[in-house]
Formats: C-alpha cells, sequence, structure tokens
C-alpha cells in the first residue's frame, strides 16, 4: 500500500529534479506572456487617436529572453468584428511553422473571443519584433519589439556599456481607422482607404511623435514649440547617457510605407547587426532602415557632456511630406529638460539613391559567418509590376497578384486538399523583352494564389527585378522580407539583371537578411537553402503593396511538418475537415 503511495511522488520529484536539471543545463526557459488585443484610444503624436494595443500599451509590450528560450503568448482577440493574428518577425520558428502568425499562409485568422496559443523557439539571438499581419492592422498600430540576448555565459561579438532599443513607425490619421471614435466609445478600424496613404501623418519613435508642435521649433523658421512636462504620451524619448561609454542602439522599423534614415546630432556611429546577423563593423554619420530592417549601432558618448543631442529620422525614397521624427540623447551630466542646442541632423536627400546605394553595398558578414553554398539549384527571376484589375490598382509579381484564400496554406498542403487553392505554379520567370524603363504595355494582371512548391534541401536564387509603376518615369522602393529563413543578399545592381551580372554575386562574404531592398529599376539576387519544412511567405513589407498583392508564398518540406495545433485550421477546408473527423 505504502510503495504505491510513494512511487508516483518519487517519480515526481525525480521528474522534477530532471527537468530543472535540464533546465539549469541549458540555461532555457520557457518565457510565458498572456496577450489582448484591442482597440484603445490613443494620442501617440499627441492627437487622440484609436490605436490597437496590446493589453492597453502601444506599442505592444517588448519580450526579452535568451537565445535557446521558448516563448509562449497566449493570445485573446478582443476585437469586435476582426480577426487577428501576430507575426514574429525575423524569428525562423523551426519546427513550428504554425507559430509564424500569417493569416491564410500558416493560420486561421483568430476569432473574436478566441485565443491562440503561439510557442515558438526563439534560436539565435539578435534584433526583432512582432507585428499584426492581417489586413492592415500593422499601420493600425499592432507591433512591438522582440529582443533575444546571447545565451547565459556567452558573449557578443562585440562589447558595450549599456543598451537601448528604438522601434521607428509612421502613423497615419485618416487611413485605416473610421475617425468616428467618441470619448470612451471607441469604434471598430476597417480594412480602410488605402488610396489616403500619402496623408502622413507622423514619423515615430518607440510609438512617441509630434504632430501638432515641432519639438525643434527653436531651429526651423516655422512650427509652434511642443511644451512638455515628460508625461504626455507624445514626449520624445529621453536616451539617458554617461559620458565615455559605448552604447548598442537597437533600430527596427515597422513602417506601413516609408523608407528612413536615422541619425545622432555630432556622433559617429557603428554597425554591427542587421536582422539577427552580425555585421563586418563599419562607420556611418547615418544610416538608411527599410520597413521590415533591424541593426545594431554602436556609438561612444564622446561628444561635450553639457549638451544634449538631437536622434532625428526622417523619410527617404519619397517626397516627405511628414516632419523628422526626434529623440534626444541626454547626457546625465545635464538636465534632462535642455533641449539641444545644434540643430537635428539633417536627413540625406529623398531621392539620393547613389547614397542609399553605397551604404547598402557597404554590409558585409561579419567573417567567420556561415557562407552560401556556391551553385544554385533552381533560379526564381520575379518582376514586380503595378496592374490594373477590374478597375483597381494592383501589383503583381510575374503577372500574378498575390489573392490568399479562405483555407491557409500550410494546412491545406499538409492535408492534400488540393481544391483549397489553385495549384498552377506561378511563372519562374518573365518575357526578357520586357521593358522595365517604361510602364507596361499591357497592364492587366489576374489574381493567383502565388505559390512555388520548392525542393526540400535545395539551394534557390531569387533575383528581384524591379520596373516602372503604371505612370511614367516612376519606379518605387520595396522592401522584401522573407519568413521563415535568412537568405544571404548576393547583391544589388541597376537596369534588368543579365548574366553579365552574375560575374558581380558576392558569394565570399554575403550578409544574411531577411529583409533586402530592391532600388528603383534595379535587380537584387538572394539565395536560400528551403532546409525549413513550413509555408513561407516573401512579400513587400510595404503593408499596402502586400495587400495590393506584391507577394508570393514558398512551399518547402510540408510532408516533414509535425501534427499542426486544430487551433490553426479552424477555417475554411481545414476546419470542415476537423469537423467531419469530429463526426465519425
Ligand atoms: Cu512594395
Amino acid at each position: 500500500m505504502a510503495s504505491s503511495r510513494i512511487t508516483p511522488i518519487c517519480l515526481l520529484v525525480y521528474l522534477c529534479f530532471v527537468g530543472m536539471f535540464v533546465n539549469s543545463v541549458l540555461g532555457a526557459k520557457a518565457r510565458h506572456f498572456k496577450w489582448e488585443v484591442e482597440y484603445m484610444l490613443g494620442a501617440p503624436d499627441c492627437l487622440e487617436h484609436v490605436v490597437l494595443g496590446i493589453n492597453g500599451q502601444f506599442p505592444g509590450p517588448t519580450i526579452k529572453a535568451r537565445a535557446g528560450d521558448t516563448v509562449v503568448v497566449h493570445l485573446t482577440n478582443k476585437l469586435h468584428t476582426e480577426g487577428v493574428v501576430i507575426h514574429w518577425h525575423g524569428i525562423r520558428q523551426l519546427g513550428t511553422p504554425w507559430a509564424d502568425g500569417t493569416a491564410s499562409i500558416s493560420q486561421c485568422a483568430i476569432n473574436p473571443g478566441e485565443t491562440f496559443i503561439y510557442r515558438f523557439k526563439v534560436d539565435k539571438a539578435g534584433t526583432y519584433f512582432y507585428h499584426g499581419h492581417y489586413g492592415m492592422q500593422r499601420s493600425a498600430g499592432l507591433y512591438g519589439l522582440l529582443i533575444v540576448d546571447m545565451e547565459e555565459g556567452k558573449k557578443e561579438a562585440f562589447e558595450y556599456d549599456g543598451e537601448f532599443s528604438l522601434l521607428l513607425s509612421d502613423w497615419w490619421h485618416k487611413a485605416f481607422c473610421l475617425r468616428k471614435a467618441k470619448r470612451k466609445k471607441v469604434e471598430a478600424c476597417g480594412n480602410g482607404e488605402i488610396n489616403n496613404l500619402n496623408k502622413a501623418g507622423s514619423l515615430l519613435i518607440n510609438g512617441r511623435g509630434q504632430y501638432n508642435c515641432s519639438l525643434a521649433a527653436a531651429h526651423v523658421s516655422k512650427g509652434n514649440g511642443c511644451r512638455f512636462r515628460g508625461n504626455e504620451e507624445c514626449a520624445p524619448n529621453i536616451l539617458h547617457v554617461k559620458p565615455n561609454k559605448t552604447y548598442r542602439l537597437r533600430v527596427a522599423s515597422t513602417t506601413a510605407l516609408a523608407s528612413l534614415n536615422l541619425a545622432i546630432g555630432n556622433h559617429k556611429m557603428v554597425m554591427v547587426e542587421a536582422d539577427g546577423n552580425y555585421l563586418e563593423p563599419f562607420s556611418v554619420n547615418d544610416f538608411d532602415i527599410y520597413s521590415g530592417e533591424t541593426y545594431s549601432v554602436l556609438f561612444r558618448t564622446d561628444q561635450r557632456p553639457t549638451d544634449n543631442y538631437w536622434i532625428s529620422v526622417g523619410v527617404r525614397g519619397r517626397e516627405p511630406r511628414t516632419p523628422q521624427g526626434l529623440a534626444i540623447l541626454h547626457y546625465q551630466s545635464t538636465t534632462a529638460s535642455k533641449l539641444p542646442t545644434l540643430p537635428p541632423p539633417q536627413t540625406p536627400r529623398w531621392n539620393d539613391y547613389a547614397y542609399s546605394k553605397s551604404f547598402s553595398n557597404k554590409i558585409r558578414a561579419l567573417s567567420g559567418s556561415p557562407k552560401p553554398p556556391f551553385n544554385h539549384d533552381r533560379r526564381i527571376f520575379l518582376l514586380n509590376t503595378q496592374n490594373r484589375i477590374d478597375g483597381y490598382t494592383k501589383w503583381a509579381i510575374n503577372n500574378v497578384s498575390l489573392s490568399l484564400p479562405p483555407t491557409p496554406y500550410l494546412g491545406s498542403i499538409k492535408h492534400r486538399l488540393t481544391n483549397a487553392f489553385d495549384q498552377k505554379s506561378p511563372p519562374d520567370t518573365f518575357l526578357n523583352t520586357y521593358d522595365i524603363m517604361r510602364p507596361p504595355p499591357n497592364p492587366n494582371s489576374t489574381y493567383g494564389s502565388g505559390v512555388y512548391m520548392l525542393k526540400f534541401n535545395n539551394t534557390i536564387d531569387v533575383i528581384l527585378q524591379n520596373a516602372n509603376a503604371l505612370n511614367a518615369n516612376v519606379s518605387e522602393i520595396h522592401p522584401w522580407h522573407l519568413h521563415g529563413h535568412d537568405f544571404w543578399v548576393l547583391g544589388h545592381g541597376e537596369g534588368m539583371f543579365s548574366k553579365r551580372d552574375e560575374k558581380k554575386l558576392n558569394l565570399k562574404n554575403p550578409p544574411l537578411r531577411n529583409t533586402v531592398v530592391i532600388f528603383p529599376y534595379g535587380w537584387t539576387a538572394l539565395r536560400f537553402v528551403t532546409d525549413n519544412p513550413g509555408v513561407w511567405a516573401f512579400h513587400c513589407h510595404i503593408e499596402p503593396h502586400l495587400h495590393m498583392g506584391m507577394g508570393v508564398v514558398f512551399a518547402e518540406g510540408v510532408h516533414l511538418v509535425g501534427k499542426i495545433p486544430n487551433e490553426a485550421l479552424s477555417c475554411g477546408l481545414t476546419g470542415k475537415m476537423l469537423m467531419g473527423k469530429q463526426h465519425n
């Protein structure tokens, strides 16, 4: 009798002990978060507005973890009329493709009132962020930072005395929300009218900007000065530093549209990390950052410690209609309220593309970083064009404008539901007679599922080819983001990619990234290995561009994907399949 009582307890104690032992040996932890997504009233740029918040916070809470940890987020949708998902940008989701947080691709949107559990491993130290990946919810404010430190006892490739993080975004007043929110009575935002996108509001740094006043009023001829006590929601971020120290500044851009440039008055910076990968360090006065990218820079507080300095963020790549976003670098020997005496650093001219390209070309992997395979197994050319379908302006890739199906691809491919989407593969290339310098001669394109079935463990090259948009003499910047992978950036070039460009590809020390820009009328070449079973979005990170069809989907090794949680499959044909199983 006695022994039958003791045995399970002994077993439990033993298992606990083993569990603790494993935990302490590996140093890895599970980090649990309980989040509720809800519309709330806020004033990110001093103007009251509806904003998507998490647990009443905007931006959402910062997740801090160590490499090897498991992050567990219980996400409850408290919106009344919309689904929601969250994508963990830069996390490769090794073994958990259903936790990638892409509606219609990796999972069903979480319905109002329901909870979905995201459980995934953060395998690599670096600067990441998370954001909504359904409709235009990122633009409505659904985002936050995800910082992964090195494993306990391991050191970064560079040293620093302290660190700060800046999450950059652009904020739109009219575009995405119904503006009828009465005090305390918040109306839900719809997907909104994306044509209003040019009516920019402001640039936010850590969710703070100034719309109706200027912090730098003393330095410019027009604009009202801001009067802050310091506790206002839209008061600038102040970074408190000590003199003669080295700081790490982590910067992530989750803009809906804007390409940005960041500078710190009088301070040089050294680029050391991009998208969670080390760089061969190089020094800059300022740097460009596109939507979907992250960087770490080091800077030394070696300037006059009795002054404060502006950190400025300005728009690149399209005519800026938005004033610079500003934060303050505060030397602790002076009072925090003292505004910098020097004017904010000027953003380089918006259309100086040569300047942007020269920066991009300096980005190299730190020596000793993983190198790409020497040869590719398959090369896919992706031409982006602006098109018209049924009178609407769209973006298309090789003449296919991405239209997402009601059943997520991951579930439908895994369970072989072949009528869930158009199985016809989009083309691997486009006519080589296409003139990228002129508007499309035949601007009509078609909707499609955009799914490329890739062989497992293959080396894939993608050549992104930019072209003229619908209007003559217009070609835009597009930052492309790949889910489930880092890729090597083999090079950028002008005009149409040709055989001659083959020799220019960098196979020696190309940087690993998850986001890369394609410049106007140019091409960008990248390489990756299909070693992560799942279905992964590859798309322009400008949110309205994705919404207008600018993306494709890569499916690889889906037969090797483990059991997908039912909650990720509860819609469309996979939902029906589950219901059928219940009844049998
Ligand atoms: Cu784009």
